[in-house]
């Protein structure tokens, strides 16, 4: 590689832990220390693929659950080309979300293995880094009522919490957990922290293949 590539990040944990907040943060730190960096977010609403996903969380139409699995996963792979690029000319990614959610949300449903909801999204360019926030249920309470979108009750959040931590058992991947219960600011820094040191160490790495 002639160039040194950019870092692949992802944020993830459950409803209200400030993934979004921290998402915006971390991207304007970088660009304030020069660093080229580029936020994504799945699903990706915006394509044909991400407009189906839309209508389903906002409960205007039903999926099959399979089937809008199986489109979470084409709206990750559709942006992969895009992502290649950025990361290839040295631009890093933070994304709002991916697989790992794809995988917790599917499997907290009825019958639904992990491994089965793992495959469609085996091969995607493999995070450098995955940062969790982690807030408990009651802390999530505190910060007010769910929307109204699908899946946004405190049952099924728990049963996506418990897969989420069953993924994190793996060591395959890179994941830091953070305390989401802390100030903003403080999240922030230590999302900061570990973000710099994982792309300082993806540099003259390859882009890898999750769950390969
Ligand atoms: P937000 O746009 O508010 O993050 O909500 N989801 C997400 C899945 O079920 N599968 C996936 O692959 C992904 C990326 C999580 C999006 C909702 O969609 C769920 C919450």
């Amino acid at each position: 590689m002639a160039c040194k590539r950019g870092a692949l990040i992802v944020l993830e944990g459950v409803d209200r832990a400030g993934k979004t907040t921290q998402c915006t943060k971390l991207v304007e730190s970088f660009r304030e220390v020069g660093r080229a960096v580029h936020l994504l977010r799945f699903p990706d609403r915006t394509t044909t693929i991400g407009k189906l996903i839309s209508s389903y969380l906002e409960n205007k139409s039903d999926l099959e659950d399979h089937t809008v699995h199986l489109l979470f996963s084409a709206n990750r792979w559709e942006l992969v080309p895009l992502m290649k690029k950025k990361l290839e000319e040295g631009t890093t990614l933070i994304i709002d979300r991916y697989a790992f959610s794809g995988v917790a949300f599917t499997s907290a449903k009825p019958d639904f293995s992990i491994e089965w909801c793992k495959a469609p999204d085996v091969g995607l360019p493999k995070p450098d880094l995955v940062l969790y926030l982690q807030l408990s249920p009651a802390a999530a309470a505190q910060r007010g009522e769910f929307g109204t979108e699908r899946y946004e009750t405190s049952s099924f959040q728990q049963r996506v919490q418990g897969r989420f931590e069953q993924l994190m058992d793996e060591n395959s991947v890179n994941w830091q957990v953070v305390d989401a219960s802390q100030s903003i600011d403080e999240v922030h820094d230590n999302i900061k922290r570990l973000s710099l040191s994982a792309l300082t160490a993806a540099e003259h790495q390859p882009i890898a293949e999750l769950w390969r």
